[in-house]
Parts: structure tokens; sequence; C-alpha cells
């Protein structure tokens, strides 16, 4: 440790980056102190506890691959497993490890600032507590900030409101009750099934439709879990230079070059086996609109062939944006449940939600009276979380004013004039496009690697040039202008949270693609960051 600092590094989250981050830097003997606002372990798997919430990539690959034994001994009780097996496999890895000795739960890192004199991070918590650090680590996730819309008469409401992403501990009771749901993304789209079949009556309120794919989840068959588990580090090797961090398989031909009958042949296979897969059928769906067309279209199809009454069939029908530029959702029987006798759609596309009152939510001047009303409306992602933090940098800089007209990030992992702070999968790293343990693997271990190497050369401050930074900024907007989803009011956008600057926020040039980026530049002496020495390696020469 160095003498001048409390501590060598500082995390905050204990999810599943701040986890790995933790095993690898004590391996590494770096002391670490990591505070976590939750009770306990899991992040967003520890947060988002509602009804029907599960992962929508395959087990096997939605988990940890560094340790060889841990994979083969973790048993996945399904394909796509569910959130309190994924928190359960968070908390198995933390007591495996024996990590939670070094983790503060229910604690928050509220401010963290450069220390020019110091060439470290004064950071302080809720408790007061002030702590020197050499090196400050963001592992706080990309979509952990929860966004409750600022719907008129909201505090009026007298009935239960909950947030999918804010999902209480004990279980919640809806039999009997005539509940709202607001949000038809990923959370609405998997508990909407789920609270259907609990709650008396249950309506949606739904904004803009989505497109959604059965995920057509099954329990882990020995023979699926065998054909992983006999060439895991095989298949890990393959996916961390892959598209999207996981294994998928891609139909490397475009829609239009086959004919109708080709195609819908082949939407129908994708469907059948679902998930997210279905975007793979043809290798230009996210690129060419007409292509992308013939897939919406398909999914549109399926729709109105699943529900029986045609206006909310019509109704659930997305046209405004193409398929796969928002965050295609995976469901399990999602819009089979609009048969349900007891449940109803409201489209507000047209006519929003005017406000609440004291029973339930207004809509064209008619009360909607509910018991309890959730919000499954989405977080302030990628940024939002890091700006929970007052983060100041060099000269008193603030990474909020900084990043006023959106996010500015050499890879995703460092900002200029923010020397030894990183972010595990920041805005500009591949991170909510990609499968995100594979993702946050490589950013950890990256991570370690500087601080390791800056041990060796005796050095103590690590900071992006500016120009590589800018370089790297607009290299992330020009890989996503290439394709189509700048169409899309999305979340990658920041088109969900009001003021937020509108760019595309995640790199989609590719996990494996990114990855050899970051091997190059290391191997290239660290192209584009600069470094300091330490104090100590100043005074021994
Ligand atoms: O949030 P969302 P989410 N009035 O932002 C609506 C991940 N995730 O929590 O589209 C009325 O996608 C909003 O409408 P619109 C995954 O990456 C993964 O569902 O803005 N409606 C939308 O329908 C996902 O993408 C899993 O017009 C309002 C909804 O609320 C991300 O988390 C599971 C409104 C918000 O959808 C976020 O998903 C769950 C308003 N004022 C989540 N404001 C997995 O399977 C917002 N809405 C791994």
């Amino acid at each position: 440790m160095m003498k001048n600092v409390d501590v060598d590094v500082v995390v905050v989250g204990a999810g599943f980056s701040g986890l790995y981050l933790l095993y690898r830097l004590r391996e590494a003997g770096f002391s670490t102190r990591v505070f976590e606002r939750g009770g306990d372990v899991g992040g967003t798997w520890y947060w988002n506890r509602y009804p029907g919430a599960r992962c929508d990539v395959e087990s096997l690959q939605y988990s940890y691959s560094f340790d060889e034994q841990l994979q083969q001994d973790w048993h996945w009780p399904e394909k796509f497993s569910a959130q309190p097996d994924i928190l359960a496999y968070a908390n198995h890895v933390a007591d495996r490890f024996n990590l939670k000795k070094d983790i503060e739960f229910n604690i928050e890192v509220k401010a963290s600032r450069f220390d020019e004199n110091l060439k470290a991070w004064k950071i302080t918590t809720n408790t007061g507590e002030e702590i020197d650090a050499q090196y400050f680590i963001m592992a706080t996730g990309c979509i952990s900030t929860t966004q409750i819309p600022n719907i008129k008469g909201l505090s009026d409401y007298v009935g239960n409101t909950f947030h999918t992403g804010d999902w209480p501990h004990e279980e919640v009771d809806f039999s009997g009750q005539s509940i709202a749901v607001i949000g038809t993304g990923s959370s609405g789209i998997q508990s909407i099934p789920v609270l259907a079949k609990q709650a008396k009556k249950l309506t949606v309120f739904q904004r803009t439709p989505n497109y959604s794919i059965p995920s057509q989840n099954e329990p882990m068959t020995k023979k699926y879990e065998r054909s992983w588990k006999d060439v895991y580090s095989e298949r890990r090797k393959e996916m961390r230079y892959s598209a999207h961090g996981s294994l998928k398989d891609l139909n490397d031909v475009p829609a239009l070059s086959v004919d109708e009958d080709q195609r819908q042949e082949l939407y129908t296979k994708r469907w059948a086996i679902g998930g997210t897969g279905f975007l793979g059928s043809f290798n230009d769906l996210l690129t060419n609109a007409d292509a992308n067309y013939t897939a919406a279209e398909y999914v549109r199809q399926q729709i109105k062939r699943v529900v029986k009454d045609k206006e909310t069939a019509e109704i659930l029908c997305p046209r405004s944006y193409p398929i796969g530029t928002k965050r295609i959702c995976i469901d399990t029987g999602y819009f089979e449940t609009y048969n349900r006798e007891n449940v109803k759609l409201v489209d507000i596309s047209k006519k929003p939600i005017q406000r609440l009152v004291a029973d339930g939510i207004i809509v064209d001047d008619q009360l909607y009276a509910f018991d309890s009303i959730i919000f499954a409306t989405g977080f302030d992602a990628m940024t939002g979380s890091i700006f929970n933090v007052d983060i100041k940098g060099r000269g008193g800089l603030a990474l909020k004013e900084k990043w006023n007209a959106g996010p500015k990030t050499y890879l995703g992992l460092m900002s200029a004039s923010f020397p030894n702070l990183f972010m595990i999968t920041g805005p500009g790293s591949p991170s909510v496009k990609s499968n995100m343990i594979m993702s946050i693997e490589q950013h950890v271990d990256l991570v370690i690697e500087t601080l390791l190497s800056m041990r060796r050369k005796g050095l103590s401050v690590v900071e992006p040039e500016l120009e590589a930074e800018n370089k790297w900024v607009d290299h992330v907007q020009e890989v996503a202008n290439k394709t189509l989803f700048p169409q899309a009011n999305s979340w990658y956008m920041g088109a969900n949270i009001p003021g937020k600057p509108r760019l595309f926020m995640p790199y989609i040039g590719g996990v494996g693609a990114y990855r050899e980026i970051c091997e190059e530049i290391v191997a290239n002496n660290y192209r584009g960051f600069k470094f300091e020495k330490s104090k100590q390696a100043i005074a021994a020469e």
C-alpha cells in the first residue's frame, strides 16, 4: 500500500463487477474497501426482485468464466435462470471466495474528489467517513438508477406503489387486487404474465409497444449442461472474441438475399428456438431498414396470431422503430396474457396519463381505480449511477459538468481530468450491448493488468489523453451511426430521461473487436494513456 493513503482501492458496488474486482484486487495484493448501498451482494439481481424477473442470456453463458472449478461445480436449474437463482449464484461466489468480509453493506459513497497534492481520491460516505484511496473504481452497474416519471399528482395516489427495479424483499400478495402496470419494456413484459395470474384485475398502460420473442425457456437438461461443461474453456474463449460476448448462431447472409418463403421459414425456425438469437436470423437486420422490416413484420404477424382481440393485437404491434433498436424483449407467455379475461390494455401513446389521483390513474378524463400501481418505467441508464456520486476531478471539475453534452470516456473505462478513476463497463464500452458478465470480466482484468503494470514500473497516476478520448468518443458515435439504433427513442440513447443528451452510449463495434482494440492499446505501451511516477519512485531515482 502507498503510505500516504488509507487504502489502495475503493470500489463502489458489490454486484457482479464489484465481486470480481474484489477477488482480483485481493489476489494481486491491493488493499481494498468495497461499499455497497444494498444489504447484500448481487447488484441488479439484489434489487430487481419483481415477479417474473429472469435473465435473457442463457445462464451457462451469463456466469463467471474466471474459475474453471466454479463453472464446473455450479448447476443452473433452467436454461434462462430466474432472479432468485442468479442471486443465489452471486451469494455462492461471494461465500466461495470469502468476499463478504471485505464488503461494507448499507453504505453509500456520496462524493469523491481527486486531491492534486495527494495524487489520490478523497472519498466520502453517507456515514461521514472520509477515505483516501489511490484508485477509485465505480462498479455501479449500467441499469441501476430507477426512474419514476414525473406524472402529475404522483403523491396524491393513496394505494401501494412499486418500481420493478426496487422491489420489496418480502413477498407481495396481489391476490384479490386491481392493479396497474405502467411500462412495457423488459421488466413490464416479464412481470405482466406473472402478475396477471395473481391479481383479480390487471390493467397495462402502454406508451410504446415492444417487440418480444418467446424465451422457450426450459429446465436444464443433463445433456445440454454437459455439452457446455465438457468444452467450457473453449466456449468461453470463443465468447470473449464474439460480437456480443455470447455464442449465438448468426446466419451470415443478408435478409433480402433469400426469397420470401425462405425468410419466413427461417424466422419461424428461430421463433421456435426462442431468445435473442432471432435477431441473428440475418446479418443485416440492424443495419438495413428493408431487411429489418421483414423481421419486424414477422413479429407483428405472430402478435396478431396469438392475441385474439383484434384491436388489442393492433395496439400491441410495434411500428414506430426498427426491431432490435430498443432492447429486444424476451418473454414467457407475454402476448398470450392479453387473452385473459382479467387483463386490459390501455393505449397511452396518443393520450398520455393525465394525472394520478387518490384512487388511481386518469387517462382521457376517465378514472381507472387501483389498489396498487407498478412502475415498470425503467432506469436512468449508463450515467445515472455514476452521477449519483458527486465526482470531482482535476481542478474541481465535476464529472457531471464534463459530461453535460453526453458521456466522454476513453474506452468506456476512464475519463480525462479524472485520474485513477475507473468505470467498469462505463459508457463507450460494449457494456449493455453484450453479455454483461463477460464484459465485466474483461474490464476488471484490464484494470488489474494496468494496476500491476503501474506497480512494477513505480507509477501511481494514470489518465487518458484528451486527444485519444475525443477520438474514441467520435468512434463510438461513428459506429452507432452506421446502424439503425439511433432511430429509436431508447434508453441506449438517453431518450427516456427528460433533458438527457441524445446520443448512443454503449459501444456497438462488438465485444471481440473491442477486446482486440484494448489488447492492442496495452501492447503499444498503453497508447492514449499518460502516467505519473509515484513520489517513492522519484525519491528512489
Ligand atoms: O425499462 P425500459 P425496463 N408514461 O426503459 C415506459 C434490462 N432488463 O426496466 O418506450 C408511460 O425498457 C416506457 O415507454 P416508452 C434490459 O436491458 C433486462 O423494462 O419510453 N410510460 C417503457 O415501456 C432492459 O432494456 C432484463 O414509450 C412510460 C417502459 O416504461 C432494461 O433493463 C429484464 C413513461 C420502460 O421500459 C430496462 O428495462 C428487465 C411515462 N411517463 C430489464 N416513462 C433481462 O431479461 C416510461 N414509460 C436481463
